[in-house]
């Protein structure tokens, strides 16, 4: 009897254990239109950015605001509201220690005017560029839409909602809660404390979790039909001189659905001197191809002298009669990207990564779009003579993807999964949906040239195989033009995820994390690291992340963690690993964590945040940034033979005798 009493357990145990790891590829919701708001012939474009009005709801009671009904009202009737601006994260805007750990929900609000021209024949449509990390949204007190994940659009129809040529109020309700099946994960607990309990939210990701209206907020009109969607595929002749764009045209509206077969566009494609170089017409399927000969190809930054070139594809749709029905206009960029298991090509040419994992991280704003912030840190990019940033660890803004395009910077597109484990259904089908989301969004980007589908997931537990088989079948089904990568922390050898990748991406912090201190430790650990993954899956390999917090302003000699020394020291050892490993043909990049400091959570191994920044939060260099800069420019000029700037080296001496001038000519 005992023996099977202990037998049913044991199998109850089983069963369990295995329910629990089986995970099924389910079909997911899949996202519509999303085209980034312009104004044209036929749109206008409105911002609601400004102040609005802002509530902290009780933790103990996150749907308070729901069940009350504070949407169906101004806020400011329902509780005191204070003002709150949009963008920005809502956490370091008060001194408030409340607000800035707040965990559940909050509430915005604020008025608006709808001009009358407005209700006339067309659609008016409500824009989020992002909101962290779910939404729920009323025009007038009825609801308009909902949305959960952070750093992603989301956007509805709200013709039907507004009152035209008066007054309307938009309420939001935010919710930053992060649990086991959100990406990323979080876990909610319930905590004793000096007055009784209190709500802790934790996490494992290194990055404060920032919450609120993060990127700009847009009303735009439509004719009622529509250009929905838009995606362009493009590719070169063998010789770069003839460029192809393949468009795909999605319309919404009721003429498309009555007269189908009416519809057709007209699409023209103009140069940066406003000189038309394509067009075509389209038949009704709206799908079909433009060429460009004598093309200008896009290129990365310091791979060419002219790099960013972009193109202006003006999309005409026509109803029958040559009816004029909507204009959208979208930058082009005609690139190839061709990968095999030694190599990464864009334009036939072989890329070698030279930059930086990121953050969208800055004071008193958080994680809120600034333009000025983006401005200065594209100059530093370029200042510091890198071609590419990871997007970690979440989309970054849309804005930032049209800069990068324009100034020629190669971007890893990352989704929002950090230290992803415990992997479940639930997880996966929201896995996926960031993926489809960040895809649908970005897929027009000449400078998104990889998809990292994951920062440091937990690739050693058991069922990791097939997640990550199917979020990485999942993303090559959506765009197979773009390689797949993950930034993978566990050792080489306990991996399960990697033989799914297209490139190997792997962060270490030798000299820091482990071995804490030893510089000595450095160089021949990354080189047999690197080379351990290359072989275990015979692909490409990058280093995604290495480096050492560095306090600016401290200086330690003989070099000591934590001083600038130190952080100069640590990249120092690890170029020349690099530097070995780019004999091998396999090695495609180096990245340093981070660009910038950047805020986490309270924790004792950080002082106000994470320090591993090459620049201050405030965006100015520490000592390693100026060696990073050199090494940089001269691996740009080795590697893809672009000038370097006169400044590189600093004036020293004029050796006379020996005729030798120790400027930038000797590099
Ligand atoms: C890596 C993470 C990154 C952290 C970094 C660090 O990918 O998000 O900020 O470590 O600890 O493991 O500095």
């Amino acid at each position: 009897m005992a023996f099977s009493l202990s037998s049913l357990f044991l199998v109850c145990y089983i069963l369990k254990f295995t329910l629990a790891l089986i995970i099924l590829n389910k079909e997911i919701e899949t996202s519509r239109g999303m085209l980034y708001p312009r104004e044209s012939e036929t749109r206008e474009v409105r911002t609601l950015d400004g102040i609005w009005n802002f509530v902290r709801s009780d933790e103990t009671n996150p749907t308070q605001g729901i069940r009350d009904g504070w949407f169906k009202d101004d806020l400011s009737k329902s509780m005191p509201t204070i003002p709150m601006p949009v963008p920005a994260s809502y956490n370091d805007i008060t001194t408030e220690q409340t607000l800035r750990d707040h965990v559940g929900t909050v509430w915005y609000d604020r008025k608006f005017f709808v001009p009358r021209s407005w209700g006339q024949d067309q659609r008016v449509w409500l824009r989020f560029g992002s909101v962290h990390y779910e939404a729920f949204v009323w025009i007038n007190g009825r609801s308009a839409v909902k949305h959960e994940m952070g750093h992603l659009p989301f956007e509805t129809e709200v013709t039907h909602l507004l009152n035209y040529g008066a007054e309307n109020r938009i309420t939001v309700m935010c919710d930053n809660a992060l649990i086991q099946t959100t990406v990323p994960q979080g876990k909610i607990s319930e905590v004793a404390n000096d007055d009784g309990v209190t709500i802790i939210q934790s996490y494992t990701f290194d990055f404060f979790n920032y919450a609120g209206i993060h990127r700009s907020v847009h009303l735009y009109t439509t004719p009622k039909t529509f250009i929905e969607e838009v995606e362009v595929k493009t590719n070169l002749s063998q010789n770069n001189s003839v460029g192809t764009v393949d468009y795909s045209i999605t319309v919404n509206g009721t003429a498309a659905n009555e007269a189908e077969n009416t519809l057709f566009a007209r699409l023209q494609i103009y140069n940066r001197e406003g000189v038309q170089v394509a067009n075509v017409t389209s038949d009704s399927k709206l799908v079909g191809s433009l060429q460009v000969d004598n093309v200008k190809p896009w290129w990365p930054y310091l791979m060419h002298s002219d790099p960013g070139y972009l193109y202006e594809l003006e999309i005409r749709l026509y109803a029958a009669k040559e009816q004029l029905l909507d204009v959208y206009r979208l930058k082009v960029g005609i690139r190839t990207l061709s990968w095999t298991n030694t190599t990464f090509l864009i334009n036939g040419k072989p890329i070698y990564f030279r930059g930086f994992g990121r953050h969208e991280d800055a004071d008193v704003r958080g994680r809120g779009l600034d333009n000025a912030l983006m401005a200065r840190d594209f100059n530093l990019l370029k200042w510091i003579g890198a071609n590419a940033y990871r997007t970690s660890h979440y989309p970054y803004s849309e804005e930032s993807m049209q800069f990068a395009d324009q100034h020629g910077i190669m971007i890893i597109d990352e989704c929002p999964s950090v230290d992803t484990e415990n992997f479940n259904q639930v997880l996966l089908d929201r896995h996926k949906s960031s993926l489809e989301q960040l895809v649908h969004r970005d897929r027009n980007h000449p400078s998104v040239v990889m998809w990292s589908i994951a920062n440091e997931p937990r690739t050693g537990q058991v069922n990791a195989d097939t997640y990550f088989q199917f979020v990485a079948n999942y993303t090559r089904s959506l765009d197979s033009t773009r390689p797949i990568t993950a930034a993978i922390a566990v050792p080489s050898n306990d991996d399960k995820a990697g033989r799914h990748l297209d490139i190997i991406s792997f962060n270490r912090y030798n000299a820091w994390y482990s071995n804490t201190g030893r510089l000595d430790m450095v160089t021949q650990r990354v080189i047999s690291e690197a080379t351990g993954w290359n072989k275990k899956y015979d692909k490409p390999v990058l280093m995604s992340e290495y480096g050492a917090d560095t306090l600016e302003g401290l200086h330690l000699q003989p070099a000591f963690v934590w001083s600038e020394e130190f952080q100069t020291e640590v990249f120092s050892r690890h170029f020349k690993a690099f530097d070995a490993l780019r004999r091998q043909k396999w090695f495609i990049g180096e990245f340093v964590w981070n660009f910038a400091d950047f805020k986490t959570a309270q924790t004792y191994t950080r002082v106000g945040g994470n320090k591993k920044g090459v620049f201050t939060r405030a965006r100015q260099p520490k000592a390693a940034a100026h060696l990073l800069r050199q090494r940089y420019f001269a691996l740009g000029r080795e590697v893809d033979q672009c000038n370097v700037p006169n400044d590189l080296f600093t004036y020293i001496v004029d050796v006379g005798a020996s005729n030798v001038n120790h400027d930038s000519a000797d590099l």
